[in-house]
């Protein structure tokens, strides 16, 4: 009897120790839990059996390169090309990290490329190569200087576009500009060139390069309380004029970004609301941290409850056979 009440004891402790461990090894861990987005993915060779896409169509100049890259504009003028998602983004929070070149044969090159998240798609324009008065995120990769004063180039701008509001090529966008940063060096690398864009509804936009050393990001840009379009295709577009360059992507990661399995997206904005005043924490990374610390604490309490009771039991039974003994 006292046996099995001490293997019950005992399983029990094991149990409250393993939820210990298992709540230390949670807060551990610092990344969200990211699920890769087939859909607004691409890479190598790009096309499938049939030439086709599933989920990118091309257009314009683009070109490709089925074991290297998707050259939107070549090294020639006034070429204006696309790439653009299929299918809308509907995840709330995302990422996209891609792998790009710019490079090209003469002493002056232009314009840059564009990456955007926007509710219209595969329309040419002035902008890159896309529409002006566009509504949503676009990025731009600014190879040439038009009229911006005091500002080092390539410069790596984001603007957040309404619908009305144009986006001014002559000054580069400044007026337009929601953030930026000078990237010299990203055009002709010796390296493999990225960017990542990070998306949290609300909470925050951020774009980080890699173009100084291999696997080493350099932040670019982190904005507080952004918020897209809940519908926007993903998009890179490129143009040249009078100066040219190539514009490639070689590949294109999305993911879609969890705070924790058992924390829906939805409650993200509602906690986040609560966090915004500490802008520069990641206030995903709170939430999932609250969120395994809430149940982790559960069942820590239940485990010691139940050692309790048992540890009771056995006290109680220990206490009756000495009674017992001491009778005899
Ligand atoms: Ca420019």
């Amino acid at each position: 009897m006292l046996k099995s009440l001490c293997r019950s004891l005992g399983a029990a402790v094991a149990l409250c120790s393993l939820a210990l461990s298992g709540s230390a090894q949670a807060e551990d861990t610092d990344n969200y839990k990211t699920v890769p987005l087939r859909t607004h993915s691409l890479y190598q060779p790009y096309l499938d059996s049939d030439l086709q896409s599933r989920w990118f169509d091309f257009g314009g100049t683009t070109i490709i390169r089925a074991d290297q890259y998707i050259r939107i504009t070549s090294d020639r003028q006034h070429q204006t090309g696309w790439l653009w998602s299929r299918l809308p983004l509907t995840a709330t929070n995302w990422e996209i990290e891609f792998e790009f070149r710019i490079h090209g044969d003469g002493h002056l090159h232009g314009d840059g490329f564009a990456f955007w998240v926007t509710k219209d798609r595969a329309l040419s324009g002035p902008v890159f190569g896309s529409v002006n008065k566009f509504e949503g995120l676009g990025i731009f990769f600014d190879t040439y200087k038009n009229n911006r004063p005091g500002v080092i180039f390539p410069y790596v701008m984001a603007m957040l576009g309404d619908g009305h509001t144009e986006y001014d090529h002559d000054t580069d966008g400044k007026d337009q500009e929601l953030a930026g940063c000078s990237a010299r060096g990203i055009r002709a690398p010796n390296m493999a060139t990225k960017a990542k864009v990070t998306y949290f509804q609300d909470k925050f936009l951020s774009l980080e390069l890699q173009y100084k050393e291999p696997d080493t990001w350099t932040p670019c840009f982190h904005v507080p309380n952004v918020t897209l379009p809940t519908v926007g295709y993903l998009g890179f577009t490129a143009q040249t004029g009078e100066l040219s360059d190539n514009h490639d992507i070689v590949t294109v990661s999305a993911r879609n970004l969890y705070t924790s399995p058992s924390t829906p997206n939805a409650s993200v904005g509602k906690k986040g609301s609560k966090k915004k005043t500490s802008k520069e924490t990641y206030p995903d990374y709170d939430d999932r941290h609250e969120a395994e610390g809430g149940w982790g604490w559960f069942f820590i309490k239940l485990i010691l409850w139940v050692v309790v009771i048992v540890g009771g039991y056995i006290g109680y039974t220990l206490y009756r056979a000495q009674q017992k003994q001491s009778r005899f």
